[in-house]
């Protein structure tokens, strides 16, 4: 990103700017103070804490202003601050208006999970003829698809952004703020996260999509929902229905499948393709990739040896199924309070058959506000929704003390890491003693604590 302090308070609204100098460049938008570089904007939204409380730490690690919403206590002196009503919306308002300016194709993909995405291999087929930005990780809600916008380089030509949706009402603002030209649905799922209820309620807030789509522009729809391709006939808009059946409006025919690749043909494109990958699932993946770059003016040649390529990366958070039958949820690549206080808050709603089990590690580089901030995670544990909890790491012993008298005896297990003592070996051999066929794990912390040896562990045979 690239704005001047004057460009973001238009662009927001701001209520008032608290400045000396207005032509002076920000270079980016963190709502993290962890990840602010020098000459960034910083973002206080409100996340397990008031990102206000957390101003200090940027300006020290090299912001140059800050959204701020107005009535919030005294403003760091000497700096600017962007006064407005809300700092989400102002945050929203701003994505808004850098991709108006910057104009890039957009491209809004729902429904995905599993090990691959669609997102991921549309923006690799697509990065072989555009310059071509896609959202990281898991910035997929109304906080990261803003910071994914803002995150895109300048002369980015397509945008392809994943749109989560966990509520009604999510892909509803997602759809408006991005106005995509391109919007595909690539499953309804039953997926955990989705607190919906039935398949209709999800069918309808997926169609959600269309809410900002260009008047112009093509929804992209699996053949093979019904719940979903009623909800499409009263569009204006094109609709293609993909699949793997000739009945689809588009559709690939599986020529061979073998263990490192797929062959297959596409209705819509000449000759034979191959993906490096295995699985009918990544053929529809593949499918919507080739449909989509061939609606954006690639050739049939130019999408085939795109496809031939990709590189599939795995995704940070990941459904997992070991040999004895427990579903874990590995999300051991970074961690901030909010993010794990929101994924302990739906992992304790999610349906199963067995225990509900937290493997929980330090969130690193909180500086003094670290053991607090690890203590707030006890707002998000319940005996009577996660019954057994592992805690891992020096600051997960301040969490552990909270806890302790609420977790009955032998639910409740702390292993400690420090230079001298390292007890991961004890976690993992106690993991696999304990949990059962039908639990389920949530394992969560920051990267350096290396809990992915753990989820490697659990899922040997
Ligand atoms: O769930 S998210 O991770 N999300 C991001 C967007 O894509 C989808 C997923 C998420 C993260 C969301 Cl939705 C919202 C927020 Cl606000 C955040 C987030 O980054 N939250 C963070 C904090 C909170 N609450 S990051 C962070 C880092 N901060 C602590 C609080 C916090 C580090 C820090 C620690 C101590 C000081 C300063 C900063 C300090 N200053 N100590 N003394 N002075």
């Amino acid at each position: 990103m690239k704005l001047t302090i004057q460009e973001v308070a238009k662009a927001v609204h701001a209520l008032e700017v608290t400045t000396v100098d207005k032509e002076m460049t920000l270079t980016g938008a963190e709502f993290d103070s962890r990840k602010i570089t020098e000459g960034d904007l910083f973002v206080p939204l409100k996340g397990a804490r008031d990102g206000h409380e957390f101003v200090n730490a940027a300006i020290a690690n090299g912001a140059v202003a800050t959204l701020w919403a107005k009535d919030n206590g005294a403003i760091p002196k000497d700096f600017s601050a962007i006064i407005v009503e809300d700092v989400l919306v102002a945050f929203q308002q701003l994505a808004k208006y850098f991709l108006e300016k910057i104009r890039p194709t957009v491209v809004g993909i729902t429904g995905s999970n599993g090990k691959t995405t669609t997102k991921d291999m549309t923006a690799a087929v697509l990065s072989a003829s555009f310059k071509t930005y896609k959202t990281q990780g898991n910035h997929n809600n109304e906080i990261g698809l803003p910071y994914t916008i803002l995150s895109m380089p300048e002369d980015t030509e397509k945008l392809v952004l994943e749109m989560g949706m966990d509520h009604e009402g999510d892909l509803h603002l997602l759809s408006t703020l991005a106005q995509p030209e391109i919007a595909a649905i690539t499953l309804i799922g039953e997926s955990h996260l989705e607190y919906f209820g039935t398949r209709e309620k999800i069918a309808q807030g997926k169609m959600e999509i269309v809410d900002g789509l260009k008047e112009d522009g093509i929804l992209i729809v699996p053949a093979d929902e019904p719940l979903l391709v009623p909800l499409t006939e009263k569009l204006h808009q094109e609709v293609v229905r993909f699949g793997l059946e000739k009945s689809a409006d588009v559709y690939a025919t599986i020529k061979k499948e073998a263990k490192g690749h797929v062959d297959f043909t596409l209705s819509f494109l000449e000759g034979e393709f191959r993906i490096p990958v295995p699985g009918a699932y990544n053929v529809r993946n593949a499918l919507v990739a080739a449909l989509i770059a061939k609606r954006l003016g690639m050739s049939d040649e130019k999408i085939r040896e795109a496809l031939a390529t990709v590189e599939l990366t795995k995704n940070r958070t990941q459904w997992l199924k070991n040999s004895k039958g427990v579903e874990i949820l590995s999300d051991v690549y970074n961690a901030n309070p909010t993010a794990m206080g929101l994924v302990l808050d739906s992992f304790s709603k999610m349906p199963t058959k067995g225990r509900r089990v937290a493997v929980l590690g330090d969130m690193l580089e909180l500086g003094d506000k670290s053991g607090s901030l690890h203590r707030s995670m006890a707002l998000h544990l319940f005996p009577d929704e996660i019954e057994r909890v592992y805690l891992y790491g020096s600051e997960m012993l301040k969490l552990t003390e909270v806890i302790k008298d609420m977790y009955p005896v032998g639910t409740l297990r702390y292993y400690n890491k420090t230079e001298k003592l390292d007890e991961k070996n004890e976690l993992i051999k106690d993991l696999k003693e304990e949990l059962k066929p039908e639990d389920m794990v949530l394992l969560k912390a920051s990267n350096g604590m290396g809990l992915s040896e753990v989820v490697l562990a659990l899922m040997e045979k």
